[in-house]
């Protein structure tokens, strides 16, 4: 059976269809902020696959398939609350306020990708870390700022992102055991969407549900379906709600499906069969959401062209933005990074350095004169 179909947490159907009452917090206003908000997203990864393709960018990851999961972390985060990510959440994120300027920054290899603007007048600077392409290690990371904002006695709570495969590494395991004993104000998301590249779930993970290692950690564990952003939201809300309250960690698995490459450095079609995607394709959660709204005449066709024009315009706005920043030097990874390098940091920074003059020199032909 399709893990898509079972039953989990969820209002909407993958047909639009409601098939529980809606929560009091879901006013029409606030679905139609979601439901921009992902198309935007959605058109945004379009343009950064574009830009990889002809050099102006480094290897991407795209999100698509994932909107629903991103857009509805950073819309119900509050804004002093710590968002440790993994790389494919470019939308959660923009919902927390990061710019599409900064994310292309980012993956075109700029460490200023990373310094975040402060999103709340309470907290001068942004403590959101930046993404994590190590797998599992940001769940550590949140760990031990969780059980710091706890110490403090701060009303924060960290969410941790990461994928199904993340979830066979010690890290992620090890930091949902911590997250029980020590009873911290931390929500871990996993995106399942059903590969770790090319390792399909059930080659890594014989528990019938991801969400069942919530059980072993003795937290809360909620199966929510990842295409459903009602179902997201609210199942955030209460996670982030129970956190916050000092009741503990909570693990939501959510499940969608990677309906992309793993990154523009792969591709699927090597490993997986066409068949598949285009299943997964009918439990799009833009289509879900959009579907649901035109059908409560909550939305358009016009509306949407209209919305379409101001998308396009944002997102080649920020392109052209990318475009024309400067360079920044090979050795602002280090310069950025550590407030004061150690002497073996120095002699890697002058390596780097050295290296980047070389390899200048070759492009340039000076090697050959
Ligand atoms: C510690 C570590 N080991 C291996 C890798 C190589 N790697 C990059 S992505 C990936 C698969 C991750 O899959 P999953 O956690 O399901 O996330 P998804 O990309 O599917 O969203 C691996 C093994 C890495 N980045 N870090």
């Amino acid at each position: 059976m399709n893990i898509q179909t079972q039953p989990m947490h969820r209002y909407i159907d993958h047909r639009g269809n409601l098939i529980a009452p809606l929560p009091e917090w879901a006013n029409d206003t606030l679905l139609q902020q979601f439901y921009r908000d992902m198309v935007l997203v959605r058109h945004y990864d379009k343009k950064a696959i574009a830009l990889q393709r002809t050099g102006k960018l480094g290897t991407y990851p795209s999100h698509l398939g994932a909107e629903a999961i991103g857009i509805a972390i950073g819309s119900a985060m509050q804004s002093t609350d710590v968002l440790a990510p993994y790389y494919r959440d470019m939308p959660a994120l923009w919902a927390r306020g990061i710019s599409m300027l900064q994310n292309l920054q980012y993956w075109g290899g700029d460490e200023l990708g990373s310094s975040f603007p402060s999103i709340s007048p309470d907290i001068p600077h942004n403590d959101d870390m930046p993404f994590c392409v190590p797998i599992s290690t940001q769940c550590t990371h949140a760990v031990g700022i969780a059980a710091a904002m706890k110490i403090k006695g701060l009303h924060r709570v960290t969410v941790a992102t990461c994928g199904d495969g993340a979830t066979s590494k010690g890290d992620f395991l090890e930091s949902l055991n911590c997250a029980g004993v020590w009873n911290i104000p931390l929500v871990f998301v996993i995106n399942n969407n059903q590969w770790a590249i090319s390792v399909p779930l059930h080659l890594q993970c014989h528990a019938e549900h991801l969400v069942d290692k919530a059980k072993g950690a003795g937290i809360k564990g909620i199966m929510v379906d990842g295409n459903d952003i009602v179902a997201m939201y609210d199942a955030l809300l209460q996670s982030l709600d129970q956190a916050r309250k000092g009741k503990g960690a909570t693990l939501i698995e959510a499940v969608s499906y990677r309906l992309c490459d793993h990154t523009t450095a792969d591709d699927a079609s090597r490993y997986r069969e066409d068949e598949e995607v285009k299943q997964a394709w009918q439990f799009d959660p833009i289509v879900r959401l959009k579907t649901y709204l035109i059908n409560q005449n909550l939305w358009s066709e016009d509306e949407e062209s209209q919305w379409l024009d101001i998308c396009h315009q944002r997102i080649n706005q920020a392109v052209e933005q990318y475009l024309a920043l400067t360079v920044q030097a090979p050795e602002s990874a280090f310069d950025y990074l550590y407030e004061k390098a150690d002497p073996d940091l120095h002699y890697q920074r002058d390596a780097l350095i050295n290296k980047a003059m070389r390899m200048e020199k070759q492009n340039s032909g000076g090697n050959n004169g």
